[in-house]
Order: C-alpha cells, then sequence, then structure tokens
C-alpha cells in the first residue's frame, strides 16, 4: 500500500502544472492538422496566423465549437444509453427495471404524436423508446421536444436556420466543419455551435431527464444529508460517482437486498451505505433521498477518509488519479461502463441485462472489503447538511397550483408583484483555480438576498446544500423579505435542486412553462431570469451555457473564458450575439459582481415588461367590482 504523502492530490498537480499555457487559456491553440500545432501571438508583434492561414477568430471559434460538441455528445450519449435501456425494459429484457411514471409516459407519447389507444404501457414505451433513440439519427427536419419551447423562440431559431436536425448530426458536422480548412467564418462557426448546443438542451438532454424519470420515477420533495459526516465509521460504505443512473438505481436496490444486508451485519457493520458524488448522487438524491458526500472537488477527499470500501464510477467528471489516492488505502475503484475504463481499477462491465445481478456483486465486493479497513486510516470529517431535493418541473407545477391546478401561476404572479425579483438558473462544476464552492456561495447568497429564487443543478447545488441553503428552514435565513414570504407560504427552499446535468433541461421546461404561464413576455428572452456557471470547468458547461443562450438567457462564466484571444468572437459572444437569439454570454470570476449582473439583467427585463414597480394584489370589494 502506497502512503498518501508520496502520491500528488489535485492541489499539488494544479501547482505542478504551473504557470499554465497562456495560448490555451486564451483559445489561441490549434492542432488540428500536422501543419501545426500553430498559435497565435495575443500582441501585435509575433504570429498572427496558422500555417493554413487560419486567423485568431477562427481558431478560438473552432475550439470553441469543439467543446460544445465535446460536451453535447457526452450528454447525448447519455440520453441514448438511456434510451436503449428503456426499450429494453419495454420489451421485458432488462430485469430489475420498470416504468415507474406511467402518467409522464402517456404525456411523452401524446407529445410525440403516438396513437396510444388499446396500447399496453409496454407497447407505448416501446414506441417511445424507438421514437427518442431516432431522434439521435435523423437527418432532416427538426428535434421532437424542441416543440415545447416558445413559438417565437422556435420562429427564431427558424429564421437563423439553427433547429437542430438530429443530434448526432448536429455532433458530427461540428467536428466537419472545424476540421482543417473547412468552416473558417467564426460567425458562421458560432450559429453552429448553437444548433449543436441546443440539440443537447432540447434533444439528448431532455430526452435523458424524460426517460429517466418515467422509468426510475419523476422527483417528488425529498429529504437528503449531504457532506463528509454522511459516511459512517460502522458502515459498509459505497460510493457511487459519475453521471448515468442506470448502474447506481440498482446499486442502491441491491444495497437493500435482505440477504446482503445481513452479509454485511454478519462482517460486523451496521448496515450498508451509499453515498453519491457529482451527478450520479443528485440522480439518486432526486429520486431516493441517498446522501451526497460532495461534488466534484471532494471526489479524491472522499477516499482519504479511509472509510470507503467501493467507489463505483461510471462516465464523466471522473479523476483518472482515483485509482492512485486509493492505492494508499483499502477501498477498490470501480469502473462499470465500457466507455470509461481507468488503468489501475477494477472493471465490472454491466448491461441492462445483468445490471441487477452486478450491482448485487459491487455490493458483495464491497461487503467482503469491510474487513480490509486499517482502524488508523479512518478520519472522517463530521460536517453533514440537511436539504430537500426533488423539484422537477411537474413537482414544482404541483407545488404551486395544487393537483388539480397545477400551474406556475402563483410563481408568475409572486413575479409580477416583486415579492420575487427574478429567477436565476445557479448550475456546473468546481474548479481548483477558486476556493472550492465559494463563488458559487457568494453568489447565490446575493441572489437570494436579493429576492431572486434561486434553481440549481449539478455541483452547483450540491455547494450550496453544503452550506445550507437547500434546506427549507435554514436557506430562509439567508433571502430578502419578499422570497422568504412566498417560501413560507408555498414551503420550499429559495435554492430549488432540479436535479444533474442533463437535468438542466428542466430548466429550459420551467421557463418555457413561466413564459406560457402569461404575464412575463412571449419568449424566454422576455423574462426577468439570466444563469451562471461560476466555477466551470467541463466541456458539458459551455454546451450548456451555449444552449442557454441560444435559448434567450443572458448566462455569465466565473473562473475563465475560453476565446478571450480573439476580440472578434469574444464581442460576438458578449453582445452582438445577443441581437440574433436574445440571450448573450457575459464572463466574471467575483461571486458578488456576478450577482449584481444577474440581478441588474432581471431589473431591465422587468422594466421592459412594465413590472419594475412592486404591485401589491389588491382585493376587490363589492363596488370595486360593480364598477369593473
Ligand atoms: Fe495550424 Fe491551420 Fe493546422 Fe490549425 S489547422 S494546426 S492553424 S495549420
Ligand atoms: S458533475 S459537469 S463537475 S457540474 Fe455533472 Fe459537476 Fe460539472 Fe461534472
Amino acid at each position: 500500500m502506497k502512503n498518501i504523502n508520496e502520491i500528488q492530490m489535485y492541489q499539488q498537480r494544479f501547482e505542478s502544472q504551473k504557470p499554465q499555457c497562456g495560448f490555451g487559456l486564451l483559445g489561441i491553440c490549434c492542432r488540428n492538422c500536422a501543419l501545426g500545432p500553430c498559435r497565435i501571438s495575443p500582441f501585435e508583434e509575433g504570429a498572427q496566423l496558422g500555417v493554413c492561414g487560419a486567423n485568431a477568430d477562427t481558431i478560438t471559434a473552432r475550439n470553441f465549437l469543439r467543446m460544445v460538441a465535446a460536451g453535447a455528445s457526452a450528454h447525448s450519449d447519455h440520453g441514448r444509453a438511456v434510451a436503449e435501456t428503456f426499450i429494453k425494459v419495454a420489451k421485458g429484457e432488462a430485469p430489475g427495471y420498470e416504468i415507474k411514471d406511467e402518467y409522464k409516459l402517456l404525456k411523452l407519447a401524446f407529445e410525440m404524436g403516438i396513437k396510444i389507444d388499446g396500447l399496453k404501457k409496454e407497447e407505448i414505451a416501446l414506441q417511445v423508446g424507438e421514437k427518442c433513440l431516432a431522434e439521435f439519427g435523423k437527418q432532416e427536419g427538426s428535434l421532437i421536444l424542441t416543440k415545447r419551447a416558445p413559438l417565437k423562440r422556435q420562429k427564431i431559431w427558424t429564421a437563423l436556420n439553427i433547429v437542430p436536425r438530429g443530434i448526432d448530426r448536429e455532433i458530427v458536422e461540428a467536428l466537419h466543419r472545424t476540421h482543417m480548412g473547412t468552416d473558417q467564418d467564426y460567425l458562421n462557426l458560432m450559429l453552429h455551435a448553437s444548433r449543436c448546443a441546443l440539440g443537447d438542451g432540447w434533444g439528448g438532454s431532455m430526452i435523458a431527464t424524460e426517460l429517466q424519470d418515467i422509468m426510475f420515477g419523476t422527483p417528488v420533495p425529498v429529504r437528503g444529508r449531504v457532506n463528509f459526516g454522511v459516511l459512517k465509521e460502522n458502515c459498509v460504505n459505497i460510493i457511487v460517482h459519475g453521471h448515468e443512473p442506470l448502474l447506481s438505481e440498482m446499486i442502491v436496490l441491491a444495497a437493500e437486498d435482505p440477504q446482503l444486508v445481513q452479509m454485511a451485519k454478519d462482517k460486523g457493520a451496521e448496515e450498508i451505505n451509499i453515498g453519491g458524488i457529482c451527478c450520479t448522487a443528485n440522480e439518486i438524491l432526486m429520486r431516493h433521498g441517498i446522501p451526497i458526500i460532495g461534488n466534484f472537488l471532494n471526489q479524491e477527499m472522499a477516499i482519504t477518509t479511509g472509510a470507503v470500501e467501493i467507489m463505483a464510477v461510471d462516465v464523466q467528471c471522473i479523476m483518472q488519479s482515483l485509482p492512485l489516492v486509493a492505492s494508499c488505502f483499502h477501498t477498490k475503484i470501480i469502473t462499470t461502463s465500457e466507455k470509461a475504463k481507468i488503468t489501475g481499477a477494477i472493471h465490472i462491465s454491466f448491461t441492462e441485462e445483468n445490471a441487477f445481478e452486478k450491482a448485487k456483486e459491487i455490493v458483495k465486493m464491497a461487503i467482503e472489503n469491510f474487513a480490509n479497513r486499517k482502524k488508523s486510516d479512518i478520519s472522517i470529517p463530521e460536517q453533514e447538511m440537511d436539504l430537500v431535493a426533488g423539484f422537477s418541473h411537474e413537482t414544482i407545477s404541483y407545488i404551486l397550483g395544487g393537483m388539480f391546478r397545477a400551474s406556475y401561476k402563483p410563481l408568475n404572479d409572486n413575479i409580477i408583484n416583486g415579492r420575487i425579483r427574478g429567477v436565476a438558473g445557479v448550475v456546473g462544476c468546481n474548479n481548483c483555480k477558486v476556493v472550492q464552492d465559494s463563488v458559487h456561495l457568494k453568489l447565490v447568497k446575493k441572489l437570494i438576498e436579493n429576492d431572486v429564487l434561486v434553481l440549481q443543478t449539478g455541483c452547483s447545488a450540491i455547494a450550496c446544500a453544503k452550506e445550507g441553503l437547500l434546506d427549507s428552514i435554514r436557506g430562509l435565513d439567508f433571502c430578502g423579505k419578499g422570497l422568504r414570504e412566498v417560501c413560507e407560504a408555498v414551503g420550499i427552499p429559495p435554492v430549488i435542486h432540479m436535479g444533474s446535468c442533463v437535468d438542466n433541461s428542466r430548466i429550459l421546461v420551467a421557463a418555457t412553462a413561466l413564459v406560457k404561464e402569461g404575464g412575463l413576455g412571449d419568449d424566454i428572452s422576455d423574462l426577468p431570469a439570466a444563469g451562471a456557471a461560476p466555477e466551470w470547468m467541463s466541456e458539458k458547461a459551455i454546451s450548456i451555457g451555449q444552449y442557454f443562450v441560444a435559448s434567450g438567457v443572458f448566462t455569465i462564466f466565473g473562473v475563465t473564458w475560453p476565446t478571450l484571444g480573439s476580440e472578434n468572437l469574444t464581442r460576438y459572444l458578449f453582445n452582438e450575439i445577443e441581437n440574433q437569439l436574445g440571450g448573450k454570454w457575459a464572463f466574471e470570476s467575483d461571486g458578488e459582481k456576478i450577482a449584481q449582473l444577474m440581478i441588474k439583467h432581471i431589473d431591465e427585463k422587468r422594466k421592459k415588461l412594465g413590472i419594475d414597480r412592486a404591485r401589491e394584489r389588491i382585493l376587490f370589494d363589492m363596488e370595486m367590482r360593480r364598477q369593473l
């Protein structure tokens, strides 16, 4: 066994990377062909063109589009895996999985134009699954779920010819366009960045969310706990980490298996304790209240508690260093996806057909590993916090309007009367270039203090949960008066956890519901709303940001911005794109200033809507009614 002091953790690795490449930071390096690598000098002297003649605008735009394509591919391949499992469930070929939300299945079938008369739920599910899967390979027309967007938004996309045709097609075209000697007009490249990203948000990600809800249940409010304290010294601790809930759902099920529970007890453990990291954590928190250990930058530290028997990972945001850190402890790292193996980890290949069996194998392996713990290694931080999660779009409607009148009307009313100033989506990762969670917290606290309701997903939600902002009691202490009144009346925290990275699609649906409810304009770009990813790091975040901008949302990213090497492209993304799409990007790394920018934007939108002055609700007496 190695000694933890002999290896580097992410903080030391980050230090050893310094100084990081300035060309890379500005987005002006290109290695798209073997004439290069080329880099453009950020100063007037030095090379201003690559060997092929590409300038800084083209190089930064190509790099940006490639980030969008990679991010969209990650979300969309997740969506495809879910659709494939869904079809097997419908055919009865995936033991352990089931169709849990029949109502949502019927709604989706209706949206997809499937005739359901006389069909059994499995037959409907099969058609829905096949239709969803076909969305990936579609060559023409438009993605079915883009029709959910407000009509005005759809018209904007059509006029710009950026309605995504097929999810895979847009990603492939992005790679084609950015190949050496193809699309060399940065504005044209950016139009495709929008199209490709829309194929993610209104396509791959939305399909993932919809089908996961139908299979595993649409989330409803659920209590949970977060932070390292959820690891228990007397339990067999299993961590699930990554993004796809396909295996983790089965692990949750396997951990309840009476035989395995008994086996754990026989080995001296009190019970089997499951905890999550990153978005797999969010998925099983949203549906089962399974505790969360931490977000992206907590993954190595979780192993150093010495109390983790197994960390089972699937895809995305998994550090290659995990087996190295685990080699200092008894922890076993298990990879489970054929798409994501790590040298030094144990690979247990799982398919839909054998998922439950493999999940039981993993749980059993963890139980057996319990005896290998070194008592002296165990050091579990005590911090733990309560939270409430499980806010799907459907649940928000239900909470606001009730069973029979489920709607966003109370939210719209309270935005119009000024109790709620606006809505913010705060999402995204951790980044070691800033103190972990610090920018998320500064930003979100400032927003709720100013009566802005915050919708969250991903690692940002976990950051705020650790601080208590997702607790419906503690969270109120940070709220402005108006937001507090509404949260108290409805019984929700001021920071609403909507799920994992693919569940950013829920925020698109929620924004559309606000528009359709009435009184706040006729497009997403009219809403007093803004978005941010203050500690982003992944290409998926860029894809998410781009589909929010292309859907009409002002979106601010912190830490670093990947196009600063091109004045033209940066000006386009920060300003000119707004004339085309109604949304735009901004870059600001200070949490307080991000909040100010978002609030300023929200206030401008309120002014445009004519709701910039608080209007209290007037109760009409009989005389006033007569006059009416
Ligand atoms: Fe250099 Fe052009 Fe090749 Fe890029 S595509 S590496 S800029 S020659
Ligand atoms: S896990 S993409 S670090 S949010 Fe979705 Fe967190 Fe960012 Fe991964």
